[in-house]
This record gives C-alpha cells, sequence and structure tokens, in this order.
C-alpha cells in the first residue's frame, strides 16, 4: 500500500453541501501529494456524506467523520482538531466548503507556518485582502465585529472572525480544546484568543473572500448574539491545560 503523508489536514465541516462538496474535495487535494481532507458532517438531510464515502474507499487522502445531528460549526472544528492531532498531522487547516475561501490560497497559508507562523490566518481586512459581492449588510456585521473585537480584546488581529485558518500542530496541542465553548463566528474568535493568550503568534495572509454561489446559508442572528456576549466571557477563561 503506498505511504500516505500525514502532512496536511483541511477539515471542511459540511452540513448541505450537496452542490460543492465533489468540487471543492478535488479542488483542495489538486494543491499537492501532501494534501488530505477531511470532511465532518453533521448527517447533512441532502446525502452530503455519501457522496464523500463513495471515494473514502479509493483515496487514501480522504477522511470523514459522521456525527449524528447538526451540532455546530465549533464543536465540529474541535473533532477535526482532536482527529489531525491523534493521526500525526503537522499543519492543520480549516476552510469552508462553500467555495467563499479560495482553495488555490492554501498553499500560502501553510507556507507562512512552515517558515515560522504558529498561525496563519487567510485575512480579508489585511492590506491585499478584501470581499466580493457580499451585501451591505454582511459587510457592517463583519467589520464591525472584528472592531468590537479588537476594541474588548488585546488579539492583535484585524479579521478575527476569519475561518480560513493553518495552524501548527503544536498549537492545537497546547490550547485544552474542551474549553473552548463556542460554535459560530465567537468560535473564531475563540481560538484565535485562546492561541494568543497562550503565546502563539498569528500571521495574516491577505485573502479575497467571494460570497457562496451555491447551497444555503446557515447565518442567523443568534449567532450574532453569541458572538456579542462570548467576546466579554473568554476574557475570564484561562486556555491552558492544567
Ligand atoms: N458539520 C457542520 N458544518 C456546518 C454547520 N453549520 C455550518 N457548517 C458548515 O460550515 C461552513 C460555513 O458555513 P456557512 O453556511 O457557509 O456560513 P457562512 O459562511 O457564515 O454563511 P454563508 O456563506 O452566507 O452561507 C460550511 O462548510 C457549512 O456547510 C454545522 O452545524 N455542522
Ligand atoms: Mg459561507
Amino acid at each position: 500500500m503506498k505511504h500516505n503523508s500525514r502532512n496536511i489536514l483541511v477539515i471542511i465541516p459540511t452540513y448541505n453541501e450537496i452542490e460543492n462538496i465533489q468540487k471543492i474535495i478535488d479542488a483542495v487535494l489538486q494543491q499537492g501529494e501532501d494534501y488530505n481532507v477531511l470532511i465532518v458532517d453533521d448527517n447533512s438531510p441532502d446525502g452530503t456524506a455519501d457522496v464523500v464515502k463513495n471515494h473514502t474507499q479509493f483515496n487514501q487522502r480522504i477522511f470523514i467523520l459522521e456525527r449524528e445531528g447538526k451540532l455546530g460549526l465549533g464543536t465540529a472544528y474541535i473533532a477535526g482538531f482532536k482527529y489531525g492531532i491523534k493521526q500525526g498531522f503537522e499543519y492543520i487547516l480549516e476552510m469552508d466548503a462553500d467555495f467563499s475561501h479560495d482553495p488555490n490560497a492554501l498553499p500560502s497559508l501553510v507556507k507562512r507556518c512552515q517558515s515560522g507562523a504558529d498561525i496563519c490566518v487567510g485575512s480579508r481586512y489585511t492590506k491585499g485582502g478584501g470581499i466580493k459581492n457580499w451585501s451591505k449588510y454582511r459587510l457592517f456585521l463583519s467589520f464591525g465585529a472584528s472592531l468590537y473585537v479588537r476594541m474588548l480584546t488585546s488579539l492583535p488581529v484585524k479579521d478575527p472572525t476569519a475561518g480560513f485558518i493553518c495552524y501548527n500542530r503544536r498549537v492545537l496541542q497546547t490550547i485544552d480544546l474542551d474549553k473552548i465553548k463556542f460554535i459560530g463566528y465567537a468560535f473564531q474568535i475563540e481560538m484565535k484568543y485562546a492561541a494568543h493568550t497562550l503565546g502563539f503568534n498569528i500571521e495574516e495572509e491577505p485573502i479575497i473572500f467571494k460570497d457562496r454561489e451555491e447551497g444555503t446559508s446557515k447565518m442567523n442572528t443568534s449567532i450574532v448574539k453569541e458572538a456579542m456576549l462570548g467576546v466579554l466571557k473568554m476574557r475570564k477563561v484561562n486556555y491552558s491545560k492544567k
């Protein structure tokens, strides 16, 4: 059997991504031999997991974690991180299934981690980054959230709610992942905040984010509320393992 390189793992949580799943897996694996993909599916009613499972039998670079129901983005990533660490991956990434994050930008994030960054954030709000075809409302929410976070915390990250990220495995091994409590945008903030308070350095690589073209959005106001209150709460948490 061919040796499977345990170098890079791209985690993609999915809920009803049947229109995107095949294309996004192909686009990730195309980045190189050392790229692997882990789908964390929450029993999508549209059968997303079945498409993935058609491939896992033949392709050793595709993995799947199936959960019983929609348990949220945050816990999906935590499950994925634990899997990636256990399987010995060196660089563990977060990415959406909906092509908002350009798979061709993956190597630029990995490269930054290979040359010293503990975390590299694909950033919309750093010089050279940007957003394509978002409504004024989404732009306002997202940019407002980033200002809010930076006002209330010392987090030196221009795009704290970003979800396109490369972690060095040492970061995920050091954070007590069982203390990460939030599920939506707050989860993204919380991971960066935890890493920062534990002394890890976070770099930003400019990316152009684009709105999903296919499938439906899972954004809602409770996620925004969680983020607003969550930022206040996380300042009291010690994220180290005891
Ligand atoms: N496993 C799992 N994946 C989820 C869940 N909610 C969202 N996702 C996935 O997480 C990623 C980001 O979710 P999106 O729906 O794109 O959220 P968003 O980017 O804020 O909103 P839009 O792009 O406007 O739809 C996508 O790959 C979703 O399929 C969930 O509860 N469980
Ligand atoms: Mg999206």
